[in-house]
């Protein structure tokens, strides 16, 4: 067909649908799940032929699947770097191609802003000090110290670093609040349970789990009731997320506050992405909007939630 230039005189073949090649994470998470489902769903309803690969949580299987977007001559890549480092030699491969590049979900740590042309994703330092403020609020009158142990996401991740630092941050202000052990979970259940049951065997008496994902959270709550304790009362439980099953069992106490993370990030990529071939320019950040839930407010809540 005669090639047809639209308003920006980008020539295009009418009808020729936006080629939108995506780099998934993995499937390690609810959250994961629910964000998989949010890009695939908008890029149907946008009409977009969405190439989608899943890298396993590997590194390599992204930028294999990259290159791959390179090769076909996609009109938009866009990820979700499972990892901050080791990016900037194949985005400079994709801006050589000419091939404009959207992060969502997770950053990466290049310094040449121009790798890239925005990031749609969540405040994670954000989270973490709304996790940390209200343990500060919980414990403000602490006379004695609060054993704290972490379980943090995914080595090497944004939201692992940020929701550590972002934390580290508010609590630094109350010297009782203390964190006697942090190790990684790589944001799933299994992992959590496993690293948790190991906090239970070295910390005595342990008085709050935060842990940088729902997943991890209810794997470490499986390991506290096999341990005879109880969740939410012996031990308090600060979570990230608030996918279905967080909210569930906060809803039953078994977690005291969620930091809510929004997944559903696939219409803000389609938007961006339709502005990118319409030759518009972008904000180089687009911060998610997000809440955070008492137990309470997630039994009034739970219903209505949509992941
Ligand atoms: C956060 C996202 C994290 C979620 C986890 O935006 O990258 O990865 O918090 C998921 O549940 O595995």
């Amino acid at each position: 067909a005669a090639a047809e230039t639209d308003t920006t005189g980008n020539d295009k073949e009418a009808g020729k649908p936006l080629v939108l090649g995506f780099s998934q994470v993995g499937a390690e998470s609810g959250w994961r799940s629910a964000n998989t489902k949010s890009i695939q769903e908008s890029a149907k309803e946008a009409g977009y032929d969405l190439k989608f690969s899943d890298a396993q949580q590997k590194q390599e299987n992204q930028i294999k699947a990259l290159r791959s977007f390179i090769q076909q001559k996609v009109d938009v890549i866009a990820f979700s770097p499972v990892v901050e480092s080791g990016w900037d030699t194949v985005l400079k491969e994709a801006k050589d191609a000419g091939i404009p590049v959207v992060l969502t979900d997770r950053a990466v740590d290049s310094k040449d802003k121009s790798l890239y042309v925005t990031f749609i994703g969540s405040d994670f330092v954000e989270e973490g000090r709304k996790a940390g403020q209200w343990l500060s609020d919980q414990y403000k009158d602490a006379a004695e110290d609060v054993n704290i142990v972490e379980l943090q996401g995914t080595t090497g991740s944004a939201p692992a670093n940020d929701r550590k630092s972002g934390f580290a941050e508010v609590i630094a202000s109350n010297p009782h609040l203390k964190v006697v052990a942090s190790q990684t979970g790589d944001f799933t259940r299994a992992k959590g349970k496993e690293v948790m049951q190991a906090f239970l065997k070295s910390n005595k008496n342990i008085d709050v789990l935060y842990a940088h994902n729902d997943d991890m959270a209810l794997g470490a709550i499986q390991a506290i009731e096999a341990a005879g304790l109880k969740p939410g009362v012996d031990i308090k439980i600060i979570s990230v997320d608030a996918v279905k099953d967080g909210m569930q069992a906060a809803s039953e106490g078994k977690i005291n506050f969620i930091v809510e993370c929004n997944p559903l990030l696939g219409p803000q990529l389609m938007e961006a992405a339709q502005s990118i071939v319409d030759g518009k320019t972008l904000e180089p950040r687009i911060v998610t909007i997000e809440s955070t839930f008492t137990s309470e407010q997630a039994k009034e809540v739970l219903a209505s939630r949509q992941y």
